[in-house]
């Protein structure tokens, strides 16, 4: 199924509903800070395995507690509505 780039508007609205998440070049980003490596990596594994099954990845990267994430559909140079699915996931594994 191609996925539709989100409107500026549909933009705005995702970052009322999520503040941590900020909209910069065409990606959703946010950083997680955690107490330490090993839970910043549990964290990414639990999001590994959704990354998988809705074969859709995270552009991200770890420094030991820091975990960055930029969320951005590859194939249609931008936002769409599978990154939005993504970050409610990855809010909802987050510090559970
Ligand atoms: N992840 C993201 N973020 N964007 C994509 O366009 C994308 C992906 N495409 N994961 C998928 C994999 C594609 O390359 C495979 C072949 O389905």
């Amino acid at each position: 199924m191609k996925r539709e780039l989100l409107t500026t508007e549909q933009l705005s609205a995702v970052t009322r509903e999520m503040p941590d998440w900020v909209v910069a070049t065409g990606g959703l980003e946010r950083t997680f800070e955690f107490e330490n490596f090993v839970r910043a990596f549990s964290f990414m594994t639990a999001v590994a395995l959704h990354c998988e099954r809705l074969d859709h990845h995270p552009e991200w990267s770890n420094v030991y507690g820091t975990v960055r994430i930029r969320l951005t559909t590859h194939d249609r140079g931008g936002v769409t509505d599978l990154d939005v699915t993504m970050a409610e996931l990855i809010e909802s594994l987050a510090y559970g």
